[in-house]
């Protein structure tokens, strides 16, 4: 089973066999991050683009998104990363109104490997949330959003720990698709991460 017939499955949202296919691959001694990044990474875009094309709609979306965990929970803990120094206790979710969680899981998987206390704080979390859990010790806090009209809640949250008076206390990352370095400095973020390895090279930096 090759990287391709697994990048074919999560297409084809078959995910019995991507399972398979990601633990014949890695059995055959091929690379966890090769898998990722050549096999399911590029399989999730050619989706994406299905689905702006009018190829694809919602239902198939969720069912390449099913075939893409099954591979995921199979490779999550051949992603651990090496040579980390530091661990802190961290909350990381998808930002109010955004369902999309495999970037943020593949995130908090990262981290979790690079021996972080990862809270999962789950999708469409709201800026209360994030503020209780910089209350319960969090260091850092993590937002993720995939869509355009959902990452403005990150100001939000941004705004909402400045209101609870805990931003001083908690280093914010904010990542996922539509968001650029840019947005994340205007909107106040400490920084931003384009995958799950820079945001885990971030997070090593922000907490000393
Ligand atoms: Co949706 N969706 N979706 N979707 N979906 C996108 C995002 C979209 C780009 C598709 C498209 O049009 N080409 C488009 C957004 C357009 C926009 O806003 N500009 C879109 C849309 C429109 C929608 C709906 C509105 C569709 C509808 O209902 N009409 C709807 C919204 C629902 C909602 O959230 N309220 C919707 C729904 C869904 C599903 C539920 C069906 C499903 C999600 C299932 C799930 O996640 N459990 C889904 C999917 C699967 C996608 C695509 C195809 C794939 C997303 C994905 O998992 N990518 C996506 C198209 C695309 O991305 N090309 C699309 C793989 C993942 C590993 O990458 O999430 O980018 P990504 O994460 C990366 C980096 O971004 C980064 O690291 C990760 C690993 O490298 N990163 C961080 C992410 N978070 C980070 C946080 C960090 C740091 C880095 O620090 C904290």
């Amino acid at each position: 089973m090759g990287i391709e017939e697994i990048y074919q499955d999560v297409v084809d949202g078959k995910n019995v066999e991507a399972e398979k296919g990601v633990s014949e691959a890695l059995d055959q001694g091929i690379d966890a991050d090769e898998i990722l990044r050549k096999g399911l990474i590029p399989a999730m875009s050619e989706v994406g683009r299905r689905f702006e094309e009018g190829e694809y709609y919602v239902p198939e979306m969720l069912i390449s998104a099913r075939a893409m965990k099954a591979g995921l929970a199979i490779l999550k803990p051949h992603l651990i990363e090496s040579g980390v120094e530091s661990a802190g206790k961290l909350a990381i979710g998808t930002v109010q109104g955004d369902l999309h969680d495999i970037g943020k899981n593949l995130v908090a998987m990262m981290l979790e490997g690079a021996g972080y206390e990862v809270s999962d704080l789950g999708v469409d979390v709201k800026p209360d949330q994030y503020v209780q859990a910089v209350r319960n010790g969090a260091q850092v806090i993590g937002m993720s959003a995939l869509l355009t009209t959902t990452m403005i809640n990150m100001e939000t949250t941004i705004n909402a720990l400045v209101e609870a008076q805990v931003r001083e206390q908690v280093k914010v990352i904010v990542g996922g698709a539509p968001v650029t370095e840019q947005y994340a400095q205007q909107i106040g973020a400490d920084g931003f991460a384009t995958d799950a390895s820079s945001a885990t090279r971030l997070v090593n930096d922000l907490i000393p």
